[in-house]
């Protein structure tokens, strides 16, 4: 017999644990197991047998570390706006909806399985490659902005000179990271923490393709060539390298050291000059580079050690401490890190393949959140980080620290741009979480701190391609993007949005631009 469960939408048929468990009698269940029973009754049809995930998001601990556990319960009380998620305030008793709380936060007593065959039965092509054709819009598809709404999972698409919407289109669940573009700006990646890859097409406003490659996916990075989208995961243990064109699976990567320990990646990013992707290892002292060009540069030094495959050949350069989140100079030959400690960075240098310097990083910056400019003669690195209220500024010619600016709190980003004299940094969290403070870039004194819409969140400032206006996010629900005229610093337009997270310029992404992440 087989037993159809009606879930929002659709009828489904639920595998055999499913069948099982539906006939066992609750009271002679211990909590775990009614928990389970729970959540097979009622949940996994659309979040997965395992919590893996499926039409709706994958439930577990390293996918829901951004939701409280009061605001999970409350989506399962309420349902969530704009998705497909139901209420269950009606059907289920406040203790089961709890012991679905404490379930979805109990990690899984397996490492989860998602490899080749999983990833290629994901593909899904949702519109012809077309080639040869034009924007469909007026607007000059250089000066876009993608705009992330993760308040209801949705991305806008906004004309940089009028600062007008001119589409707005449904995103996978919980997009994570800067979203990705290939060289001429026609195409923009994204990437979910539930492991979806999405490829848009800029100029006829269109998702084109979509694989998941991972359950727990940190970041993903587009080679310089246009040629191939890697994915770095948590879970599992992998890195997955993509067809830039239809998505299809090229290579999946295990990383692990070889001798059976497995490692999470951090984040990955492409490093154009190198021809290759660097990724940061959660798990193991290692940076690894996984060449993408023809001629993998000579190494240097004689520790590091290199799988045997010529394609996508992978160097494993080998650390005294891990290395979670990094960024790099401006000319790719060194990569600045916060080590797991957090009392302080490390530079690596990627042509020697060793760490050359530590540097005074104190406190975990965000990946991405720091940017560099010339100061004089100087190249200098500066950065927030997430748990002090202070901005880093180093010398990059000898790693040391001229100055920390005080800042109101604890900030994620810091941003600015080539053709602007200052730098915008925010202050995500605590009491002053509404601020952003403007930094001079020669005197680097604060010299203004914007308080855009008392109590609430301020933060992630991008510019237009020539840098005369920086956007800013009230990241909130009820929130909007804040133009300010970036001489002037006055405000200019307010449009509203649904918490909008990042905003990325499509000039200042394919230029790789001084004073944004890439
Ligand atoms: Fe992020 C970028 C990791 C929490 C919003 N964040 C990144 C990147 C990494 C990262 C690896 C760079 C990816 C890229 O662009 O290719 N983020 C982490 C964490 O480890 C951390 C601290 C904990 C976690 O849950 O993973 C974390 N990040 C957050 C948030 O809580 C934020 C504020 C809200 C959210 O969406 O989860 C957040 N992260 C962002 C944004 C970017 C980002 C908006 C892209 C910034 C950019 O301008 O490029």
């Amino acid at each position: 017999m087989i037993l159809w469960i009606k879930t929002a939408n659709k009828y489904t048929v639920p595998g055999l644990i499913v069948f099982c468990t539906l006939f066992i009698p609750s009271g002679v269940l211990s909590d775990d197991s009614e928990a389970e029973h729970l959540y097979q009754q009622h949940c996994s049809a659309c979040h997965g047998l395992n919590r893996l995930g499926g039409v709706g998001p994958a439930l577990l601990p390293q996918n829901l570390r951004r939701l409280k556990r009061d605001a999970a319960a409350q989506v399962i009380s309420n349902g969530a706006a704009a998705t497909q998620m139901p209420a269950f305030k009606s059907s289920l008793a406040p203790s089961e909806i709890k012991s679905l709380v404490e379930l979805i936060y109990r990690p899984l007593d397996f490492v989860p399985e998602w490899g080749l065959d999983h990833i290629q039965s994901s593909h899904l092509r949702h519109y012809p490659e077309q080639l040869d054709v034009q924007p469909i819009y007026a607007s000059d598809p250089l000066n876009l902005f993608v705009v992330v709404e993760s308040g209801d999972h949705h991305a806008t698409i906004l004309d940089g000179d009028t600062f007008t919407p001119i589409h707005r289109f449904k995103t996978r669940h919980a997009l994570h990271g800067g979203p990705k573009f290939s060289s001429d700006g026609r195409y923009v990646y994204f990437a979910s923490r539930d492991g979806w890859v999405s490829k848009f097409d800029l100029y006829l406003l269109q998702t084109v393709v979509e694989v998941r490659a991972g359950i727990n996916t940190r970041n993903i990075a587009v080679s310089s060539d246009n040629r191939y989208v890697i994915v770095g995961n948590y879970l599992p243990h992998t890195l997955v390298l993509l067809d830039a064109v239809d998505l299809s699976v090229i290579k999946v990567i295990p990383v692990d050291d070889g001798m059976g320990n497995s490692s999470r990646v951090s984040a990955v990013y492409d490093a154009p000059p190198r021809q290759s992707f660097i990724a940061a290892l959660k798990d193991l002292t290692e940076v690894w580079e996984i060449y993408y060009g023809n001629n993998p540069p000579e190494q240097h030094n004689s520790e590091e050690a290199s799988d045997d495959v010529s394609e996508f050949q992978v160097r494993r350069i080998p650390l005294n401490d891990y290395l979670d989140d990094f960024f790099f100079d401006q000319n790719y030959d060194n990569l600045i890190g916060a080590a797991r400690n957090a009392k302080n960075g490390q530079v690596v240098s990627l042509d020697l393949g060793r760490k050359i310097a530590d540097i005074d990083l104190p406190g975990m910056p965000h990946l991405g959140s720091g940017i560099t400019w010339q100061h004089g003669d100087i190249p200098i690195l500066a950065s927030p980080n997430l748990r002090e209220g202070v901005v880093s500024v180093i010398d990059m010619n000898d790693w040391e620290t001229i100055k920390r600016i005080d800042t109101l709190g604890p900030g994620f980003f810091m941003r600015s741009h080539k053709n602007t004299g200052y730098a915008w940094v925010d202050v995500f969290f605590g009491p002053n979480k509404d601020v952003v403070h403007i930094i001079d870039k020669r005197s680097l004194e604060i010299v203004k701190t914007l308080r855009p819409q008392p109590g609430k969140t301020a933060a992630h400032v991008e510019f237009t391609r020539d840098g005369r206006f920086a956007l800013l996010s009230i990241w909130e629900m009820d929130g909007a993007l804040v133009v300010y005229n970036a001489k002037s610093l006055e405000e200019v337009k307010r449009i509203p949005m649904v918490k909008p997270s990042g905003k990325y310029n499509v000039f200042n992404k394919i230029t790789k631009a001084e004073g944004t992440s890439h």
